[in-house]
Parts: structure tokens; sequence; C-alpha cells
């Protein structure tokens, strides 16, 4: 017979799997922005959480190890708010976790998939455990419990239902702003462009990178996928790219050499704050 674990005491039972549905799930929330957030709030209320933002459900065996990533720069304040939300809906959703920031260093211009791709490699340098990987804005806020941050057979788009689209998909094509990817299911199509410099059309690329290579995005019901996003105004050093339509066209050619295979960059600092760890990194600007 097996002994028992350090956290499993001879008198306990053994752990279950943590369910599928998991039973303590509250449904549909009440998110806003009015009240004014401290990260001092943050870590009162999530006592339970380790530092770096790190936690395992401490009643069942989570079925996923997952990373969160969020690709940043200068929105401390929407931080607060998303931190205060999420940490509570992710408890409740029994799976292990870590948060991570992947924090743009300087002022050149912002490059959201090429952070996320070193989120992805930094993430497993900390865990080499990580299953499951979500990408997700820093302004974006689910609604409802139901709509479960972990893995699924297919890449996962969350974000389907956002307020500022009156709750409905915009496109049918549509993959921003929250999504999800197993490791195998990222590595399959050679993770994210690193080439998307300034605003928009990353997130068209990885659903072109989604279907090219077989897969078929799988998405929550509308009713259970409504987000609120966080107003703001545009952000300095983030202008619309306007290359971003012609190389849309082009993902079928440049995804075999643009990618996590491609990927370079230079790590500024890892912190580690009692919310969430912190990874600050030189990316390098636009050519
Ligand atoms: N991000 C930062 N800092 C930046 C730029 C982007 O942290 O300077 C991150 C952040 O996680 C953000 C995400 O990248 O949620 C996506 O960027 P975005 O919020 O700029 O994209 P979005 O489509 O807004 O939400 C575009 C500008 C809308 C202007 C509307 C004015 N009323
Ligand atoms: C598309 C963009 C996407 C963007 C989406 C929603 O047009 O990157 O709009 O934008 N694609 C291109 O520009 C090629 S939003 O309304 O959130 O500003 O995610």
């Amino acid at each position: 017979s097996a002994k028992p674990s350090a956290n499993q005491s001879a008198t306990e039972k053994p752990l279950q799997p943590c369910q599928e549905m998991p039973p303590g799930l509250v449904g549909r929330l009440l998110i806003e922005f009015s009240s004014p957030m401290s990260m001092e709030r943050v870590q009162r209320e999530n006592p339970d959480v380790r530092q770096g933002g790190k936690y395992t459900p401490p009643d069942c065996l989570p079925r996923q190890k997952v990373a969160i990533l969020i690709p940043f720069r200068h929105r401390e304040h929407h931080l607060k708010y998303w931190l205060h939300y999420l940490h509570p809906i992710l408890r409740r959703q029994k799976v292990a976790y870590g948060i991570y920031i992947i924090n743009q260093f300087g002022e050149d211009t912002f490059n959201r998939a090429k952070l996320l791709n070193v989120g992805f490699l930094e993430a497993l340098k900390d865990d080499e455990e990580y299953d499951c990987f979500i990408f997700s804005d820093v302004d974006l806020i689910p609604m409802d419990d139901r709509n479960l941050y972990r893995c699924y057979e297919q890449p996962r788009h969350f974000a389907v239902g956002m307020d500022k689209f009156g709750f409905r998909l915009p496109y049918a094509g549509y993959f921003g702003g929250v999504s999800g990817l197993s490791k195998s299911q990222f590595l399959k199509i050679n993770g994210f462009p690193n080439e998307y410099w300034g605003w928009g059309g990353e997130d068209d690329d990885i659903f072109n990178r989604i279907s090219l290579n077989g897969m078929k995005v799988s998405r929550p019901d509308i009713r259970i996928g409504r987000y609120r996003m966080i107003k703001h105004e545009r952000d300095k050093h983030n202008e619309p790219n306007p290359q971003r339509f012609t190389k849309i066209q082009n993902t079928k050619m440049t995804m075999k050499r643009d990618g996590i295979s491609s990927l370079q960059y230079r790590l500024v600092e890892v912190s580690r704050q009692p919310m969430y760890t912190n990874i600050t990194v030189e990316i390098g600007r636009p050519p």
C-alpha cells in the first residue's frame, strides 16, 4: 500500500481527481470597475494564493496545470481589477494555475503575440509541468465562472461575447481577447507570430495557423462566454499596424519560419509578486 504523502495524513482519504464541472461555481457574475481597487485588498482577499500568483486546489487533484499569460505594459490599473476578479474565479474552477505578466521593456512598438511566445517559454522554465496555456488581455473579465479556464480537445477561444461587441462574436474567425492552447496544440502551430508590431491582425494569424494545421477552434456557449472590457484609450506605441492585412494573407508561408522556433529576446527581470509573476523582457523593435 502507498505511503501517505506530506499533505495527506494517514487518517485522511486520498485526494480524488477534481470534478469535470466543479461543484462550487456560481454562474453569472456582477462585474464593475467603478469602485477603486488596491493590490493590498486583492492580497487580503486571496490568502491562499502562493508567491508568484500560484494556486493548487487543496481538496482534489487538478487535471491540468494552467499557465495564464498576460501581455503587458503600463496597465497597472487594469491589472488590479483583473487579479481581483480572476483569482476567486480560477480558485472555484479547480485547476492548478500560475499567473504571468509578460511586461514589454522600453517604449518601442508593442508586440502582443511575441510577448505571449516569451510567456510560453518562460512559464515552462518556471515549471515544466504546465500543460495548458491561456492568453488573456489584461482588460477582459469573464462574466460567468462556467467559462472554464482550461484546455480542450481543440484550441479554445474564450472571449466570444464582449460587451463592446453587444455580447456577440464580431466575426466567425475572431480569436482575440482570451484564448487557450494545450502545450501540444501550441507547438503544432509553431507558437504565435513574432512579426506583428503594433495593433491588429496577430489574433487572425493565430486563427489561420490553427485552421491550416487541421484544428478547429472550440468556444463556450455565447450565453456563458460573456466578458466585460475595462474601457481605455488607445495606448501609445501600439498604433494600428498598416501591414496587418497583407500579413494575414501569408500565414501559410510565414508560420513555418516565424514562431516559437525563431523567437529571440532578452530577459530583463523575473520578479515574484504575491499575486503574479512579473517577467520583464526586451523583444526588440520593428525592422
Ligand atoms: N497592452 C498593454 N499595454 C499596451 C498595449 C497593449 O498592456 O500599451 C496589452 C493589454 O493586455 C491589452 C492587450 O495588450 O489588453 C491588447 O491591446 P489593446 O487593449 O490596445 O487592444 P484593444 O483592441 O484596444 O483592447 C485597441 C484600442 C482601442 C481604442 C478605443 C478608444 N475608445
Ligand atoms: C480585426 C483585427 C483583429 C481585432 C479585431 C477586433 O479587424 O486583430 O478586429 O478589434 N484584424 C485586423 O485588423 C486584420 S477591436 O474591435 O477589438 O478593436 O482583434
